[in-house]
């Protein structure tokens, strides 16, 4: 019962009072209504949070306003839709995105100041949506605002976690993880939708039933659980779109455990069917083992399973069969995380919708487009067949269909080249037999994307070569990028002003390519000038932070040295530690009269380890106990200090990018698969040192290397390294800073040998000995370079005015032509 509708809708839109208003006037009254009636305090006294809330409730009717007018508006037009499916999403902050997006930022900031409030200030406030590990859940993010700004009609679809990714806290120099409860203080971001929900099952048994003469399989599940929707608008810029991220909440299902009702037992029951929440209770914080937990495959199930439900509603809302599907509907998976979503599209199809096996297929294999992430073989997700027969047992039977009609049409391609087949057989036989969730992915997907150039030759080389080789064709790449939006306007806005300055536009907000006419003014010392200063006072501002967590007073005359990410072995932040090490040794080697020419650093270290991963941890440790040497070291004052940032996240991110100078981006070349950090640093002038890895070979196109400081192995270099294991000689200089590490110059020797034995004894898998002379030439170059302001300077304008290539708005445009063909569809203002 829709209410009122036709010749109502005029009177409707009086009542309402047309659309909000955007001046300072009327946000101030919509923040005053918001603070008496949603945050309920008196508006005579509300704090910064009760603002925050405030601003963000009235922020948010904006939003809604927009989403509404755009659902409307692709319901009119019904063109084919983007369907983004991903179990991670970092959001980060919501406020400063979406008021920028808006346009509204300085009637915010104005209407703010009339009411004793600063804008900056409140938006300090809010906390991180971190319901994702790092680049994976982030490039999502990055894209669902270009998905907006570019008007593409598509839907984000995730899980709604109610822990995030842990926070990490130090003790002692050690990391220990807390719960992350983001839902504590409410989330204004999301609107719930309570009658939006669907049943998805697990369990029980398959039957073989004979309807109208017909054999087919009957599941009769075992355990339900109800899916609850909650839509978070994202709002694209300069544009009315606003499109949906739909995140699934678990809730117990009305039919769950009746029997015990009338058995009596009703606080058992009511006990037993909240377990039922379990299921989006906490995000897996390990981005690259899958070790087949039952409660993971759940989670996957359960996302997959209430999308495609919403999905097929709104198909069948609007046709009246499925034959024109693939013509309106595409499927993103990011990364095999969803492509259970494979084998439930043709549960639907032909247990539900009863299309026959041909017509069902037919229609699966045009739909999805499979984007893999990672070039290491044991981070590509395998599930226990017992695991999965349990949890899903209709869907193994129809993967073992899959299975069996791929290996038929491959056997009569190949011959009985039985090696291959098993290679390439989407079920792993063994001790343990395995699904392989990728080569699924592969077989059912009409497109494999890359994230980047040199990541989708290792995949047609080495890591899916047998695929390759049979379907070249599916094979692309779409290297990433990342929103300048976020990672310019709203985290650097000194930077932003002085580009728009220079450009005498502020389009390249939503048309990158403009930036490269930045060039032109590279060597323009007034345009220097400004840059330097712009440069400064992001610096003042990340000084300031560090002193406030770490007690660590850096100078500002320093070159702020940074490397952000996740701590993994292949990312080699050890390597950046050892050199670090190297420096404080060289330093407190020197004559006096040489150590006036030693070029100040600040080194800067954050990232989370998985919580399991032994090694990882010991990296923070000992990043700690050389720092605590180095920053008590009198001797060496400013010309050297190391600083570990904790708690790592997104919002951490906007606050440290803009006020570097270098970057570091050092991982063992072959196992970055794009890296996107490197964009963001490039995108706000810092140069980058970096090894020929994931998309720096891409950057250095568009940069080049003479602006650059590129050093290691090279992609082709690494096996011919490893096979040589310990004849490759490691550099003196790296025998002694481990040596130090090792005899216990910073302490906790024992604690310590492990990680050194990684690095030496002819092991070093990730070549940190074999790169570390060239590690530290390029290091020499990058002090070099430093000590020649105007050169720096024009080098840091040319890396801006080179990283247009590295926004996801490049990115998006590519898929939606090449890979999903879909079209813009603009929502009138
Ligand atoms: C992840 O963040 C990435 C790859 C994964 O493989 C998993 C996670 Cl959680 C399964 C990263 C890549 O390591 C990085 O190189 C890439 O830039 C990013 O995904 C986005 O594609």
């Amino acid at each position: 019962k829709a209410g009122y509708i036709g010749g109502k809708e005029e009177h409707m839109f009086e009542l309402m009072d047309g659309f909000l208003k955007n001046d300072p006037v009327s946000l101030q009254k919509d923040i005053l209504h918001h603070v008496e009636y949603t945050v309920a305090r008196s508006r005579f006294s509300f704090d910064d949070f009760e603002a925050y809330q405030a601003l963000s409730h009235s922020v948010r009717d904006r939003l809604i306003e927009r989403w509404h007018d755009t659902q409307q508006h692709f319901k009119k037009k019904d063109p084919k839709r983007l369907y983004f499916l991903s179990l991670e999403f970092l959001m980060g902050r919501s406020l400063s995105n979406s008021v920028n997006n808006l346009g509204i930022q300085d009637q915010c900031a104005e209407a703010l100041n009339q009411l004793g409030f600063e804008y900056e200030v409140l938006a300090e406030q809010e906390g991180d949506a971190a319901l994702g590990n790092g680049g994976l859940a982030r490039l999502s993010a990055c894209q669902m605002d270009s998905l907006a700004t570019l008007d593409y009609p598509a839907w984000g679809y995730g899980l709604r976690y109610q822990y995030g990714l842990f926070r990490q806290i130090i003790l002692d120099g050690y990391q220990h993880e807390q719960p992350d409860y983001w839902l504590n203080f409410g989330n204004p971001w999301e609107i719930e939708r309570v009658h939006v929900s669907y049943a998805v099952k697990f369990y029980g048994t398959v039957e073989e039933e004979v309807v109208n003469g017909e054999k087919c399989k009957v599941w009769i599940p075992g355990e339900t659980v109800e899916a609850v929707a909650y839509d978070n608008p994202i709002p694209g810029y300069g544009t009315r779109n606003t499109i949906n991220l739909r995140l699934w909440a678990a809730k117990p299902s009305d039919g769950y455990d009746i029997e015990s009702y009338t058995t009596g037992d009703y606080i058992n029951a009511i006990v037993n069917r909240q377990k039922a929440e379990i299921i989006s209770n906490v995000l897996y914080p390990d981005d690259r083992s899958y070790q087949g937990k039952e409660l993971r495959l759940k989670q996957q199930y359960f996302f997959v399973s209430a999308s495609l439900q919403d999905i097929i509603r709104r198909f069948k809302d609007a046709h009246g069969n499925f034959d024109n599907f693939p013509e309106k509907v595409a499927l993103q998976l990011n990364d095999t995380h969803p492509s259970i979503s494979i084998a439930e599209l043709m549960r639907v199809l032909l247990d539900e919708e009863k299309l026959g096996w041909k017509k069902a297929w037919d229609i699966v294999r045009q739909v999805f487009s499979f984007t893999t992430h990672t070039v290491q073989q044991e981070a590509l997700e395998k599930v226990p067949v017992d695991l999965f027969e349990s949890v899903l047992p209709r869907h193994l039977q129809i993967i073992y269909d899959i299975n069996f009609a791929f290996m038929e049409e491959l056997k009569a391609k190949i011959g009985p080249d039985y090696a291959r087949l098993s290679r390439m057989s989407i079920v792993e036989e063994g001790a343990v037999k395995n699904i392989r969730v990728a080569n699924l992915s592969i077989v059912c997907s009409h497109t494999v994307n890359g994230v980047s150039r040199a990541h989708s030759e290792l995949l047609k080389t080495r890591v899916f070569r047998d695929f390759y080789e049979l379907w070249p064709e599916k094979f692309q790449y779409k290297t990433n990028g990342v929103t300048q939006r976020r990672w310019i306007v709203v985290s650097n806005p000194s930077l932003c002003a002085l580009i728009s300055k220079w450009l005498g536009t502020e389009s390249w907000i939503r048309n990158i390519d403009l930036l490269a006419r930045l060039r032109e003014f590279a060597s323009n010392s007034d345009l220097q000038k400004e840059w330097q200063m712009v440069k400064k006072v992001n610096k003042l501002r990340l000084a300031e932070y560090i002193e406030t967590m770490s007690g660590v007073k850096v100078s500002l005359d320093a070159m702020f040295d940074v490397q952000i990410k996740r701590i993994h072995e292949y990312k080699r932040q050890l390597l950046n530690i050892l050199g670090v090490i190297h420096r404080y040794d060289s330093i407190k080697n020197m004559e006096k009269s040489e150590r006036r020419k030693v070029v100040p650093r600040v080194c800067i270290i954050g990232g989370k380890a998985p919580p399991g991963y032994e090694i990882a941890k010991k990296v923070i440790k000992l990043c700690h106990v050389v720092a605590e040497t180095i920053n008590n070291d009198n001797d060496v004052g400013d010309l050297l200090k190391l600083v570990f940032i904790p708690d790592y996240n997104v919002s951490v991110a906007e606050l440290v990018i803009p006020g570097s100078d270098l970057s570091q981006h050092i991982s063992t070349a072959g196992h970055e698969a794009s890296g996107t950090g490197s964009m963001k640093f490039l995108m706000n002038g810092c140069l980058l040192l970096a090894t020929d890895d994931g998309s720096t070979n891409e950057i250095i196109e568009e940069i080049g290397a003479e602006n650059m400081f590129i050093f290691g192995a090279k992609i082709n270099e690494v096996p011919t390294l490893r096979e040589k294991g310990s004849t490759v000689k490691a550099p003196l200089q790296f025998a002694r800073v481990v040596r130090m590490v090792r005899d216990g110059y910073f302490g906790f020797k024992d604690y310590f040998k492990s990680l050194c034995d990684t690095v030496e004894n002819g092991k070093d898998f990730y070549l940190v000995g074999a790169d570390f002379a060239s590690y530290l030439e390029a290091q020499a170059a990058a002090d070099r370079a430093y000590v020649d302001k105007e050169k720096w300077s024009e080098m840091s304008i040319l890396c801006t005015a080179g990283s247009g290539r590295f926004s996801s708005d490049r990115t998006i445009e590519d898929y939606a032509e090449n890979t999903w063909g879909i079209q813009p569809c603009k929502c009138p203002s």
